[in-house]
């Protein structure tokens, strides 16, 4: 059997594969520049951060969370649309693991759920509870075309909060009773699978800046705690199959923070022309 098919068939028995080493350390450090980069114009640049990991930027960045989360969100914002992000998601090494997992053809994949991850010390808010990605998005019926990229941007410690996912859970298919749960008007609605874990192997996941965990869709995973003094820095992304009858095509729409407009406001910009969503 091909070192390829092996790949697959890991994936498939066990709905995901790490794949070690595969994105280059110059791109992470890239993205990595860019969020401490954009830090500074919300921390000031009294301090030099050396890097992600100087623990200077970590506490700094916790206290403005602390002390001005509006300012913290804009800032989680505004490194969303980071082109160093895109650079990550269209890397060649990451599309030809995906398309050798999935059997896909790389001009037939499609995504969406582009993001970076900061998840801060000991944050119950929005760290997620057992749930399959399947049920938040609808751009394949079948949960099994496509699958789920977990990216580390900083190296992934016990104490930081290992991703956690129930082995082989996929083969349960698509659970479409979940319990929709939101802790509070700004939170985004999570998709609780309510379900005996005992009954699945758990695998935390151990990786490293490079490395990416590949998940099927319908693999029941879970945040791992974050129990450091440190942010845990990640990127996620959902590839689709495009080749898909059923695929649900989708546009997106911008919403600008708000937050942002009201300070620049504040500050004499004129915002008058500010559309407050657009397409
Ligand atoms: O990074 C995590 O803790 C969980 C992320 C996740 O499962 C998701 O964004 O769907
Ligand atoms: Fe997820």
């Amino acid at each position: 059997m091909s070192l390829n098919n092996s790949e697959r068939k890991y994936f498939n028995v066990n709905g995901y594969k790490i794949a070690k080493k595969l994105i280059d350390k110059k791109k992470i450090s890239q993205i990595q520049k860019a969020i401490v980069n954009r830090s500074k114009i919300y921390l000031g640049d009294k301090i030099r951060f050396k890097s992600i990991t100087d623990p200077r930027f970590h506490k700094s960045l916790i206290k403005l969370k602390k002390n001005n989360p509006k300012k913290f969100g804009s800032f989680y914002d505004s490194v969303q649309k980071s082109l160093e992000l895109y650079s990550i998601v269209t890397d060649k090494k990451l599309i030809s693991k995906i398309c050798k997992i999935t059997n896909l053809k790389p001009e037939n994949l499609s995504f969406n759920g582009e993001n970076i991850r900061m998840d801060l010390p000991y944050d119950e808010l929005h760290k997620l509870s057992w749930h399959q990605d399947r049920s938040y998005y609808f751009q394949n019926r079948d949960g099994n075309r496509g699958l789920v990229c977990w990216i580390p941007l900083i190296n992934i410690t016990k104490k930081l909060g290992r991703l956690m996912a129930c082995k082989k859970s996929h083969k349960l298919g698509f659970i479409s009773k979940y319990k929709k749960i939101r802790k509070g008007s700004k939170f985004s609605t999570q998709r609780k699978i309510d379900f005996n874990s005992k009954k699945f192997e758990i695998e935390n996941f151990a990786v490293n800046c490079g490395d990416v965990i590949l998940l099927n869709k319908n693999t029941i995973h879970a945040s791992g705690s974050n129990e450091s003094d440190f942010i845990r820095f990640s990127l996620q992304v959902r590839v689709h199959d495009l080749m898909d009858p059923n695929y649900l095509s989708f546009r997106y729409r911008i919403f600008y923070n708000l937050d942002d407009i009201k300070l620049m406001k504040k500050k004499g910009v004129d915002v008058s022309d500010i559309e407050l969503s657009s397409n």
